[in-house]
């Protein structure tokens, strides 16, 4: 088969999350009009659904399917299977790739056997999911690349807990970020809505029908995405460990979801009040209140959940709890006593060395195993921004700071997402990129990655977001100073231009003014080529106020560009540029988040500290170089 004429022979495919290997092999192989599935043992409908919706988006109009391999190969085919299957290994062994046989691993072979061969190797159902997500990476303008792919992922838990104060994502949502984490390999997402009555504030309560449906499809989606959905209740505000009635209440609230299909449960003791019994009862079971004795309730509760779990439901997956000691690693009687009771096999979440800690290192991993007793789940509060230092911001920086190497030292990652879903992507797709493959994570490429999947691939959409990105990137801490700094690439331009205008010739200002008309113009023009480009109206929607900001802001840039162009050439015109500039920027920085979106409503903030200080100083850059102008003269 020759190669198509706009091969990219010799270019390296783009595959994210990182796979553990990935080698070229050659030409890319031309997909012809047919193309055919060999299935010799049962594969997922969904996997196959996938298959045919990757083929048929590049173009191939007839896809069969047979249950063994020819001999010779007229047409490409494309073999599905474990590798317990004789013919997968033969595959294997005839690329010289060994059987990767970790949870969820796969192999990729895509070789000019015949038409092609493209086989998809998983170690498990979930691997042959995950190669057909690698493959929809590998399918490019009618060709597949031609490579070899052996990966399984790092981490054995990754993916989002819906945990956030405020709006509750809306099913759609749910359903949209199901099939995302499916996209970036992620396996995991835990449903726990802090303004769910039912599930915490209201816990004993069962779901009314429609809900509880609800819940069951996001179930069934999740399946079919191959993500383990896990549903959390949150007792701690009102429950009676000793009391059987509330283990019961418990156990009868995760059969219901059971009956509507969810298998997975998890109980959340986060954010109470935890030294105070709810109960006299407890009092006489467990002595005294206080945070040892609430360590040893939570544990005896739990574990008889665990136990009831596992009676009713063998395979169900290990309760994951939150304990209400998650915010550090210090050694404290409350961690002793779960660590002394608490059944060994359930995953202990926690959040760092803070609420929102500022890095991750393997350090910090260790002393959390330590004080919990076991390999910790990390509940990651990144994206989130439903506390006070988040008013008005979208948060979306890359994912940065957690040390490579984490995953020999936790059970996995859930980064608890923004009340926005489809802006949450961007730093979730760094959490399950890094959960992946936390040795080969690439930030800013993983970020890129992720502008350039909700703009369908257009570059100019691509640059927009990452521009709108940059003005997002300030990441607060729960204290006054951010782990993540607002606007870098926006401050470096400005940062040049302030110097240039302080302490450059008349060409160095001139080229400093040119380059900021340019980047003030594509600050203005973003928003409307993000409006226009963004494949997922989602982005849009939930993004609207900080996109209208933008544009104000942009349109104050650009007089300021413009007044200080003016103020260069000593021409009159720079006061009513500077004013104007001005006067756009109090607009913009007056317009407010949507009501009720976000737990804290508040004015939308674009590049603060950056932005807004250079407009304001902006009518005193020149004074220096230029004293014939005086600003408001
Ligand atoms: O972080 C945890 C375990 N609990 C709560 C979250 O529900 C909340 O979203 C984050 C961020 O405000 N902080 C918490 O304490």
């Amino acid at each position: 088969m020759s190669p198509p004429a706009a091969a990219q022979v010799g270019a390296l495919p783009a595959v994210f999350p990182a796979p553990v290997l990935l080698q070229l092999r050659g030409d890319p192989i031309a997909l012809d009009k047919t193309v055919v599935l060999v299935t010799p043992a049962d594969v997922a409908p969904e996997t196959i659904a996938l298959v045919r919706e990757i083929l048929t988006g590049a173009g191939v109009a007839r896809i069969t399917r047979r249950t063994s391999l020819p001999k010779r190969l007229d047409e490409p085919h494309i073999l599905l299977g474990t590798t317990a299957l004789p013919v997968v290994r033969a595959a294997l062994a005839r690329s010289g790739t060994t059987v990767d046989a970790r949870p969820e691993g796969y192999t990729l072979i895509s070789e000019h056997l015949g038409q092609g061969l493209v086989t998809l190797a998983g170690a498990d159902a979930d691997g042959i999911y995950h190669a057909v997500q690698t493959l929809r990476q590998l399918v490019r303008g009618g060709s597949i690349a031609s490579v070899v792919v052996q990966d399984h992922p790092a981490m054995a838990i990754r993916g989002t807990i819906e945990g956030f104060y405020g709006a509750p994502w809306t099913m759609t949502d749910r359903l949209k970020h199901l099939d995302f984490l499916a996209s970036v390999k992620a396996n995991t997402m835990v449903y726990s809505p802090k303004d769910d009555p039912f599930a915490r504030d209201h816990w004993r309560d069962p779901y009314p029908a429609a809900r509880l449906a609800d819940i069951g499809t996001l179930a069934t989606r999740a399946r079919q995405d191959h993500i383990n959905f896990v549903y959390a209740i949150s007792p701690g505000p009102t429950v009676c460990f000793s009391d059987p009635a509330d283990q019961q209440t418990l156990e009868r609230k995760f059969q219901a979801l059971r009956s509507v299909g969810v298998h997975a449960f998890y109980v959340a003791f986060d954010d109470i009040e935890y030294k105070k019994w709810n109960c006299d009862r407890d009092q006489a079971a467990f002595g005294p209140s206080g945070a040892e004795a609430a360590g040893t309730a939570q544990a005896k509760l739990l574990n008889a959940v665990q136990a009831h779990l596992r009676a009713v439901d063998p395979k169900a997956p290990a309760l994951i709890m939150v304990p209400t000691e998650y915010y550090d690693a210090k050694e404290s009687p409350y961690k002793a006593a779960l660590r002394k009771y608490l059944d060994p096999q359930i995953v202990v979440q926690w959040t760092g060395t803070d609420v929102v800690p500022p890095s991750i290192s393997i350090g910090d991993a260790r002393a959390a195993e330590k004080a919990f007793g076991r390999k910790t789940l990390l509940w990651d509060n990144f994206p989130v921004n439903d506390y006070a230092t988040t008013k008005g911001r979208l948060l979306l920086a890359p994912y940065v700071r957690r040390e490579a190497g984490l995953s020999g030292e936790l059970a996995g990652i859930l980064s608890n997402p923004m009340n926005q879903e489809v802006p949450s992507r961007v730093a979730v797709t760094g959490v399950a990129a890094f959960g992946w493959n936390d040795r080969d994570y690439d930030a800013a490429r993983t970020w890129r990655y992720a502008a350039r999947e909700l703009a369908g691939g257009d570059d100019r959409t691509t640059q927009a977001l990452l521009q709108f990105f940059d003005t997002q990137h300030l990441a607060p801490t729960f204290g006054s100073q951010p782990w993540q700094e607002q606007a870098p690439v926006l401050k470096a331009v400005l940062d040049r231009v302030r110097d240039a205008l302080a302490a450059g010739d008349a060409a160095a200002r001139e080229d400093a003014l040119s380059a900021l008309r340019i980047a003030a113009d594509d600050f203005a023009r973003a928003p409307d080529l993000i409006r226009a480009g963004v494949v997922d109206p989602g982005f849009v929607a939930q993004s609207r106020p900080w996109l209208d900001a933008m544009q104000l802001w942009g349109r104050a840039l650009q007089l300021t560009a413009a007044g200080l162009e003016a103020a260069n050439r000593q021409a009159p015109a720079a006061t009513g540029d500077f004013a104007e500039a001005q006067a756009l920027a109090a607009q913009a920085a007056a317009l407010q988040t949507i009501k009720g979106a976000t737990r804290f409503d508040g004015p939308i903030r674009i590049a603060d500290g950056v932005l807004d200080r250079f407009i304001a100083d902006a009518p005193g850059l020149l004074r220096t170089a230029a004293p014939a102008f005086k600003s408001g003269s």
